[in-house]
């Protein structure tokens, strides 16, 4: 037990999902919660774990995270068994240890949490700086931490768990710190960059959450598990915080990334932000994620926020199928995500593609809308490829989760995901989701790594290239980006048709020929990686969708 007065040793930690997830930021929400406690006085250190491969039991014992007072974990769906290995290990190390879980996992599961893994001591529900505060304040009184708002907490007599009345939402976003906290990463951060290509030059770039949880409602969304309740920052003070952690950091950041769950809800005070940053310095430019409905309501405005910088927006499209926007519950028809990429695209605006290529209710006629849109919209040319090989993920606490196990009549396990790649109703949807995903695992790699050579190359002011090379280049360029979709394609013909190719000749009967000269995909990489052999030492595979 801590004594009192003495300030609890606090760590927090944000656990691997088991593999790197390309890092693009700090867990912002871990950095907030740590930013507000040491603005009252707790000082905390940050572990962030989200960048690693290696074995959860390896980094806690090599970090010695059973050296803390109070431990606090943020899990999602993916990491959570991470959390538990973790905590467990401490528990056995150190039992007397605080051990919290928050999160959107924790927020969606916190009963069963509380009741299954003792592991735990308290599950602290959505969001977390005031919850998170009260907890270091009562470290050392186990009676007081029962009876915390926003919190779950374990019985030691192993009885129901106390399920103590939600927090209230944080009402002045403004109010907070700046999420300003370091984490120990085992591997490094990689900076944080944007290559922006109107610029023709890589940019330090920085992540901002200007707003959190969104109004809309769709069945798949992780983020309303935290809460469905929309805020947002004044423009000043979003400007504020790129100063401040320019100053912070010394370093120019010139990108902002913004991680809103939907930036876009007022098209008023998003040109406010786009205007903070462009007076403070025209050099910055800026990306937020949005859906369609907004993107075709404001169109007004996105010229003047092209003008202040916007380089990209990440656009919900989902699906082109009706059944399945509808299953979604997007609220959307087809026709408005075609005319949102259409409006975009008119404007010259890059659009980074959310969609949901499978879910598992998916019929060929739905796979075959999908296609048709990507090929008539233009996204034949999109990189990265991922797109075209996305599951429906179905996050607990969600309704499309629900949904499906009532159609399904199972429960899914409430500590993993189900394994999306196996749960199509129709057998001709699993064996093309089988026969994609053998595709990816031959092929992507090495049609990735060649695009971003040759890319690279052509995009390379210094390198002379002749008129006829960069043609060829350009077009075995074209040939590659659309090679992925012509596969898929040819998959879908072949299914409707029951089969045949694959049947007889295996998933290698599809691939398409490609380019001017009809050159096999083999062929085709082989001529292009003679072409540029060192392209590639100089050149981040990342760079080809323009995004880091
Ligand atoms: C930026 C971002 C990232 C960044 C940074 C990650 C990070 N940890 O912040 C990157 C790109 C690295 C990333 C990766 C992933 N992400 Co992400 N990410 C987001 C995004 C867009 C914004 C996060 C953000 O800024 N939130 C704002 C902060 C203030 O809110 P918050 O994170 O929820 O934190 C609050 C509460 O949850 C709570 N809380 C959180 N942790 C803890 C811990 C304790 C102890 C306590 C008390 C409270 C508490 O308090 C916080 C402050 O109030 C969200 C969507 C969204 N807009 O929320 C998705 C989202 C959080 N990501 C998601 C997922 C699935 C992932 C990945 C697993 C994807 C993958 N398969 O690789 C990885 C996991 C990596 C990891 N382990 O860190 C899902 C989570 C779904 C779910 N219900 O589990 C979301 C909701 C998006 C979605 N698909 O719907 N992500
Ligand atoms: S618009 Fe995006 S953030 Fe909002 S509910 Fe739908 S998926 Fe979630």
């Amino acid at each position: 037990m801590i004594a009192a007065a003495v300030p609890p040793r606090i760590a927090f930690v944000n656990p691997s999902v088991g593999f790197s997830d390309r890092r693009k930021s700090k867990p912002i929400g871990l950095a907030y919660i740590m930013a507000y406690l040491r603005e009252h006085g707790f000082d905390s250190c940050g572990f962030d774990f989200g960048d690693s491969e290696d074995d959860a039991l390896a980094l806690a014992e090599h970090y010695q995270l059973d050296r803390f007072d109070v431990v606090g974990f943020s899990v999602y769906n993916e990491s959570f068994l991470n959390a538990v290995r973790m905590a467990s290990w401490i528990r056995r190390r150190r039992p007397d240890t605080l051990i919290i879980v928050g999160g959107p996992h924790a927020t969606a599961v916190h009963e069963h949490i509380a009741r299954h893994h003792d592991c735990f001591d308290i599950v602290v529900r959505r969001e977390g700086e005031e919850t998170m505060l009260e907890i270091a304040r009562h470290a050392s009184d186990r009676a007081a931490l029962a009876s915390i708002a926003g919190t779950t907490v374990r019985q030691a007599s192993g009885g129901a768990p106390i399920v103590n009345p939600d927090r209230e939402f944080l009402k002045e976003l403004d109010e907070l710190p700046f999420p300003d906290a370091e984490f120990v990463s085992h591997s490094g951060y990689p900076p944080s960059t944007y290559f922006d290509e109107v610029q023709g030059r890589l940019k330090p770039a920085l992540t901002i959450c200007s707003s959190r949880s969104c109004p809309y409602n769709c069945s798949f969304c992780g983020v309303l598990t935290i809460g469905r309740k929309y805020r947002s920052r004044a423009s000043e003070r979003v400007a504020e915080e790129l100063q401040y952690f320019r100053a912070r950091h010394d370093v120019h950041y010139e990108h902002i990334y913004f991680s809103d769950a939907n930036f876009f809800v007022s098209p008023k005070r998003a040109l406010a932000i786009a205007r903070a940053l462009h007076d403070a310095d025209p050099s910055v430019t800026f990306s937020f994620g949005t859906r369609v409905n907004q993107i075709l309501r404001a169109r007004g405005v996105l010229p003047e926020l092209k003008a202040c910088g916007l380089r990209f927006i990440e656009l919900g499209v989902e699906s082109a199928s009706p059944a399945v926007l509808e299953r979604l519950a997007k609220g959307v028809a087809p026709s408005v995500n075609v005319a949102a990429v259409r409006l975009l695209h008119q404007l010259g605006m890059e659009i980074a593609l959310d969609f949901i290529m499978l879910d598992p209710a998916s019929t060929l006629d739905d796979v075959e809308a999908n296609i048709g849109f990507l090929r008539d919209t233009g996204f034949y040319d999109y990189l990265p490829h991922d797109h075209l090989y996305t599951t429906l993920v179905l996050y607990e606490g969600t309704p499309i989760r629900r949904f499906y196990e009532e159609r399904f009549r199972v429960t899914f396990n409430p500590d993993e995901l189900p394994a999306a790649q196996t749960l199509f109703e129709r057998p001709e949807v699993q064996r093309l989701c089988d026969e994609l995903r053998w595709f990816r695992r031959t092929w992507q790699g090495r049609i990735d790594e060649v695009l971003a050579r040759l890319e690279f190359a052509m995009l390379d002011r210094d390198r002379a290239i002749a008129a006829a090379d960069r043609a060829r280049m350009q077009l075995d360029s074209i040939a590659l980006r659309h090679a992925p979709n012509l596969f898929f394609e040819n998959l879908i013909a072949d299914a409707r048709a029951g089969y045949p190719r694959v049947s007889t000749g295996g998933a290698p009967a599809l691939l398409p020929v490609l380019g001017y000269d009809r050159v096999t995909l083999a062929a085709l990489l082989e001529r292009a990686e003679r072409a540029e052999p060192a392209a590639g030492d100089r050149y981040p595979t990342h760079v080809a969708s323009g995004r880091s």
